[in-house]
């Protein structure tokens, strides 16, 4: 499936040219007739030598009209060049084939019309070589010129071989599965409602389909899909097609509004970082407001040059358009910027970031570096650099908005993920410059801590993870990878550097002391952690301390014991319960002199520990 256009100036032969390949009138509208001449897009087709439709667009060639030309010859493979023999080069084919190659449409054939008006046969060789030389310098240079003629037919058959041959030439669109259709026509029939008509690009359509419209975000369903005007059930990538849409009115419709079949492709900005590239004699200054041409669509954008104050120069330069609406822009869109007034053109570029930042003049180096990274569009270098821009992206988000399908966006990701340039973390993919950052980031965290409270095991993960803001399948994954690798120790919920032992200084030493011998002075009532904390101070990170290291238990409401003391009151109380069967708090009260304060707390965790169990009042040794 292939789509050509129509260039050249008014006049040149256009219409009539298509009419004589393809026995279809590209002038449709009443106007056009009555005036004759081409003022919208028209459309024809035409079976190649292959048996593949190819369908034709037909531009107006009026100077008051290229704002209609650029929506139809943008999504198109190869350009039909007009130049009447007469004439010769004129300022519109000039404007149009700027165009095109700021489109980078790079297939082409040239068809000299009127040659019947000419009988000078030099006149028509110097024309020729005029042509041959103008488009030396553009993306066409490699066309081939044919000379014809629609009113006396010469040259027809010639011309058709040189489609048949373009054809074959030309690769066939790529699926990419993310299908659009950029509409550049609306209109209502009879008895079925709303269509719209375009090139349909990336992806196939089929009737049935739900779709979704860009930027509003409208849902449509597809009725009936034409291409050619036959019914298909699929239409494919690179057709000329014509949708039948239920559940939209055209009034919610419009040249430049997007058929996408996922609202997930329908990822609107306004922001959009690119390259641009004027033609000659043109110049641009900061910060003008321009006409930007995307795809069907006729836009108005701020540009702001990235690293420059002016361009006046063919050289491309980097730049940052800003929209004054939503659009849902793709990475290796072409797009033709205009004047508003005069309305000419004056260069065009490519997107290289759909989803941009406002550019800051103190980010100058860092975008330009990014940029041009990306200036060739290498899905290697893409995959690489958008991950360096978001640090860490969810693997189905990569690049999503561009010119490549997902199996190879991850084939590329895979690649990385092996050789180690990426990271994988569940869901994610994250830059390995940014994954380091924040292992030493986390690393330092507790470096810090430990520091600070050198008593302290480590901190909880979700203390660390609050200071890194990361998603939680990212941080567990990095804390995973220290702990396999030796640096980090994970206790529970807790963390610390596998270096960190918690010990004591020479007066926290003294404090120990101080508080054992209180322990032993008081074996029927303890010193609560309440009570140790009003006598000595500073005494809550000793306590913690000697809990973990297994010197003293802390039990409900504070209360704490000596953990061989403890040791002994369960052995005492296990051998009771052999003896007796059950245990009550008197019993407690009469073995260890220990009141409820203390008696409660300790059988809970005799209960806690599987050693008794409750029995009404009393407590008696658990089955084990
Ligand atoms: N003698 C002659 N006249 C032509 C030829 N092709 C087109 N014309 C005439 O040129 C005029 C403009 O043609 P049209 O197809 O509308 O040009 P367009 O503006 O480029 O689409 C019409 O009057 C056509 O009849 C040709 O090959 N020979
Ligand atoms: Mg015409």
């Amino acid at each position: 499936m292939l789509t050509l256009g129509t260039a050249g100036q008014i006049d040149h032969g256009k219409s009539s040219l298509l009419k004589v390949l393809t026995s279809i009138d590209p002038d449709r509208l009443p106007e056009e007739k009555r005036r004759g001449m081409t003022i919208d897009l028209g459309f024809v087709w035409l079976k190649v030598l292959s048996g593949e439709m190819v369908g034709i667009v037909d531009v107006p060639g009026h100077k008051q009209f290229v704002h209609n030309v650029i929506p139809g010859l943008s999504g198109i493979d190869a350009a039909l060049l007009v130049v009447a023999a007469d004439d010769g080069w004129m300022p519109q084919t000039e404007e149009h084939v700027q165009i095109l190659d700021l489109l980078g449409v790079r297939n082409a054939v040239v068809a000299l019309t009127k040659v019947d008006l000419i009988d000078d046969p030099g006149w028509l060789d110097m024309v020729e070589t005029d042509i041959g030389e103008r488009l030396a310098q553009t993306s066409l240079r490699n066309a081939s010129i044919i000379r014809v003629s629609s009113k006396d037919g010469n040259g027809i058959k010639e011309l058709k071989g040189a489609i048949d041959q373009l054809a074959l030439k030309i690769a066939p669109r790529k699926d990419i599965g993310k299908p659009r259709l950029p509409i550049d026509r609306v209109f209502t029939m009879k008895g079925s409602g709303v269509v719209v008509t375009g090139t349909l690009i990336n992806g196939s359509l089929s009737s049935g389909d739900e779709v979704i419209i860009s930027p509003s975000g409208i849902g449509a369903h597809i009725r009936v899909i034409e291409s050619y005007k036959q019914q298909v059930a699929r239409a494919q990538p690179g057709s000329r097609v014509a949708l039948n849409l239920a559940g939209v009115k055209k009034d919610d419709l419009k040249r430049g509004d997007i058929v996408l079949a996922t609202d997930r492709q329908n990822r609107t900005s306004r922001i959009v970082d690119v390259e641009i590239r004027l033609i000659p004699h043109e110049s641009l200054k900061n910060n003008t407001e321009l006409v930007v041409y995307l795809e069907t669509s006729e836009l108005l954008a701020k540009v702001l040059l990235i690293g420059s104050k002016v361009v006046q120069s063919t050289m491309p330069v980097f730049a940052q358009l800003r929209f004054d609406q939503d659009i849902s822009p793709h990475i290796g869109e072409h797009f033709i910027l205009r004047r508003q007034s005069p309305a000419v053109t004056i260069g065009g570029g490519t997107i290289l970031d759909p989803f941009a930042a406002k550019y800051k003049l103190k980010d100058t180096d860092r975008a330009i570096a990014f940029l041009k990274g990306r200036r060739g569009l290498g899905l290697e270098e893409l995959v690489l650099s958008e991950v360096a821009k978001h640090k860490y992206i969810e693997r189905e988000e990569l690049l999503f908005a561009s010119c490549y399908s997902q199996a190879e966006i991850a084939a590329f990701a895979a690649r990385f993920l092996d050789e180690g340039r990426l990271v994988a973390a569940g869901s994610y993919v994250v830059d390995s410059g940014y994954w380091q950052g924040q292992s030493r980031k986390i690393l330092d965290i507790l470096h810090r801590e430990h520091l600070a409270n050198p008593l302290r095991k480590g901190l909880p993960q979700a203390v660390v993870q609050s200071y890194l803001d990361l998603p939680r399948e990212i941080f567990n994954r990095l804390t995973q990878t220290l702990v396999d690798s030796g640096q980090l120790i994970r206790e529970g919920d807790t963390v610390a550097l596998t270096s960190h032992k918690p010990s004591l200084t020479q007066e926290q030493e003294v404090i120990v002391a101080r508080m054992l011998e209180l322990f032993a002075k008081n074996r029927a009532s303890p010193p609560t952690a309440k009570e140790l904390a009003a006598q000595i101070p500073g005494s809550e990170d000793i306590i913690r301390f000697m809990c973990q290291q297994n010197m003293l238990i802390e039990f409900a409401d504070g209360v704490l014991f000596e953990r061989e003391h403890y040791e002994k009151i369960r052995s005492e109380t296990i051998k009771f319960l052999e003896k007796k069967g059950q245990i009550t708090i008197q019993d407690m009260h009469s073995l260890f002199g220990f009141s409820r304060k203390y008696t409660i707390p300790i059988l809970a965790q005799l209960d806690k520990e599987g050693v008794t169990r409750r029995e009404g009042d009393v407590r008696v040794l658990a089955k084990r």
